[in-house]
């Protein structure tokens, strides 16, 4: 049987570095889009990064492509070269508070990148099967307190409204050019592979950093923000389920479950040994280690966002339907994951 063929566009991010694992089990050829860099930037899929082109000796690896969504050059090229079965759309400038200091460029990449790939689709291998990674961000301070696939869009930062306008495109492209072109829906997903500058991975890091007297404080910013927080691992199967439905559709992924960023940091807190308690408001609170009486939590307005979205809970029922799947991570585990693997990545000088 012929091998299916899949592109990957940020496949040197979370998600992409386990969605490639995902497909290479499945005994797909795949293909991933990486940015030049002047230092490594592959350090997540190092351990599956083909050292040929060649895609039978580079079995079970992943073959590199060189690329960038702001080219749509670049971008036909690639896929006029590999023509794939698959291609999914994980790439983006992913930084929310970022987004408020690089709005123009973030426009670039999250919004017209999906259209520059959907426009070559399109003209080089219209059967070309598309997933686009929309974001929970789009619901914004939403009216309902549960999202789902029907809730109105309200985004409030430049990354929401760049991944509401590829939303769009994905819609349109399916219905205006018969494309299967789907759209999940993803709420906030996490693992040890998570970019340092995200709340969970930053929190685990930095309480282990404070536990072995690397640094004296972990400095956040809004700790009453919810989310509702997955394991990255399982949402990426969830990504391949999609695209063998029958029929393109859009889908909310999402645990039903959420909690405060506050309750992020006593949970990693707890796995680590601490209890920490808070004491003061705004920008004077804190958070003490009970045991030490120390301060190990302190506020820095810099991480405060100039709107942030204060509470996010999804309901996947949808997709809970279609495809058979449900969350397995419990948030509790989800936490224990990350401090155990964050403890063994820092003995051995690692950064994922
Ligand atoms: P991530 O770790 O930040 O990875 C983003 C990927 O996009 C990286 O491979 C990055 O490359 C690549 N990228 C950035 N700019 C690019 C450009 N100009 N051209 C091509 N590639 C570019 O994000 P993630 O957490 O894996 O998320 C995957 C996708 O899901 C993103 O689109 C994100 O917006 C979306 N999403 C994520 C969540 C979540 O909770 N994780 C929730 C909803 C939606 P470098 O490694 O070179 O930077
Ligand atoms: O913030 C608060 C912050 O940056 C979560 C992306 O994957 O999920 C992610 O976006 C919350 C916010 O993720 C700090 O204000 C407090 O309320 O980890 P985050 P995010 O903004 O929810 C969505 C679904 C995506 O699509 C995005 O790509 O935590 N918070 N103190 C902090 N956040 C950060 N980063 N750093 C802090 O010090």
């Amino acid at each position: 049987m012929t091998k299916k063929r899949a592109l990957i566009i940020g496949i040197t991010g979370q998600d992409g570095s386990y969605l490639a694992e995902f497909l290479i089990k499945k005994n797909y050829i795949v293909h991933g889009m990486v940015r030049r860099s002047s230092m490594p930037n592959t350090q997540r899929i190092d351990h599956i990064l083909s050292t040929s082109r060649d895609e039978e000796s580079s079995n079970k690896k992943i073959i590199r492509e060189y690329g960038d969504l702001s080219s749509s050059e670049n971008i036909q090229n690639i896929i006029r070269r590999i023509k794939p079965d698959e291609i999914y759309n994980l790439g983006a400038q992913s930084h929310v508070k970022v987004s408020f200091e690089i709005p123009e460029y973030t426009y670039d990449i999250v919004a017209v990148g999906p259209l520059r790939v959907l426009e070559a689709i399109k003209n080089i291998k219209p059967n070309i099967k598309y997933l686009q990674a929309s974001s929970s961000e789009m619901f914004g301070n939403s009216e309902n307190n549960i999202q789902n696939e029907n809730t109105q869009f309200n985004p409030e930062s430049p990354y929401a409204s760049a991944k509401t306008l590829g939303y769009w495109t994905t819609r349109n492209y399916r219905d205006n050019f018969k494309i299967f072109a789907s759209n999940v829906i993803m709420f906030n997903h996490e693992s040890p592979r998570r970019g340092l500058n995200f709340v969970t991975k930053k929190i685990v890091r930095g309480l282990i950093e404070v536990k072995n007297k690397k640094r004296k404080y972990l400095y956040l910013g809004n700790l009453n923000a919810k989310r509702d927080w997955g394991y990255a691992k399982e949402y990426c199967e969830v990504m391949w389920k999609m695209l063998q439905l029958k029929k393109a559709d859009d889908f909310v992924i999402a645990t039903n479950t959420h909690y405060s960023v506050r309750d992020f940091v006593e949970a990693a807190g707890k796995e680590l040994n601490f209890e920490i308690i808070w004491k003061g408001k705004g920008t004077k609170e804190v958070g003490i280690d009970k045991k030490t009486n120390k301060t190990v939590i302190k506020i820095d307005p810099y991480y405060f966002r100039p709107n942030d979205v204060q509470s996010l809970l999804g309901d996947a029922s949808k997709l809970y339907k279609a495809i058979k799947w449900k969350p397995k991570t419990s948030f509790k585990k989800l936490v224990k994951i990350m401090v155990d693997k964050e403890i063994e990545l820092i003995k051995n000088n690692k950064i994922y």
